[in-house]
């Protein structure tokens, strides 16, 4: 895996922060490859012989990580094929691979092991709200999402995973000078000029 020939911004914050949202509003700007870690493990969980599925769907109903392997692998894999691929468009700009990972790492083994066997995050974008916006919003999704965390039961849990594991990995990466807070309560029209903004900056 060369990877000099990629450029990573990981996507933080909490469940129903926005994340996804803003990453799909990023990708139209800047032509980024976006890759959602829960999105691969959900499509990791249905793929037909996958080993993988029962122990992926547990945590993922009890809002619990996923052990790194499996992801780290799910995300090595994304970035391989769209580079082999090299689609302009698909995140390919000048001989680079850019993408934004989202929802990853969100525990420190993850974050250490990917920066030591993938590559180093030219930045973090870190999405804050209140839990009470987050839950909202969740909860609203949840009507049609089919998503089997997106209940109040699983949702708290998945609150206390964030706090006890994500955060941690947070503030490793606010040591480092790394990250770029964003309040995410406002509109997403808001919250979109303010993320944009920022990554601009990093293209400077
Ligand atoms: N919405 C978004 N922005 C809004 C705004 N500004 N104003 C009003 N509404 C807004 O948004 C959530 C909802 O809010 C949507 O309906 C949206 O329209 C609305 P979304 O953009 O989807 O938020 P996001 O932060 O992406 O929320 P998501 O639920 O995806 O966050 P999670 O971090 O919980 O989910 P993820 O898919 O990343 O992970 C799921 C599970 O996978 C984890 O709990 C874990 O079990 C597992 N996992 C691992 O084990 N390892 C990993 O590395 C990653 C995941
Ligand atoms: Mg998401």
């Amino acid at each position: 895996f060369d990877n000099r020939k990629i450029m990573v911004i990981y996507v933080l914050g909490g469940p129903g922060a926005g994340k996804g949202t803003q990453c799909g509003r990023l990708v139209e700007d800047f032509g980024f490859c976006h890759l959602s870690a829960g999105d691969l493990l959900r499509a990791e969980q249905n793929r037909e012989g996958s080993n993988y599925g029962d122990l992926i769907r547990t945590c993922i109903r009890e809002g619990n990580i996923v052990p790194m392997e499996v992801t780290v692998k799910l995300l090595q894999n994304a970035m391989e094929a769209t580079l082999k691929e090299g689609r302009p468009g698909d995140g390919w700009a000048n001989g680079k691979g850019r993408f934004l990972v989202d929802g990853f790492p969100r525990k420190m083994d993850q974050a250490l092991k990917f920066d030591e066997e993938v590559c180093l995050a030219s930045m973090v974008v870190f999405f804050q709200t209140t839990e009470e916006v987050m839950l909202k919003r969740l909860l609203k999704r949840g009507e049609t999402s089919g998503r089997e965390d997106d209940n109040v039961e699983s949702i708290k849990k998945r609150f206390h995973t964030y706090k006890d594991q994500t955060m941690p990995v947070i503030h490793y990466y606010a040591k480092q000078g790394k990250v770029a807070e964003i309040d995410s309560t406002a509109s997403v029209e808001v919250v979109h000029k303010e993320a944009s903004t920022l990554v601009k900056k990093l293209f400077a």
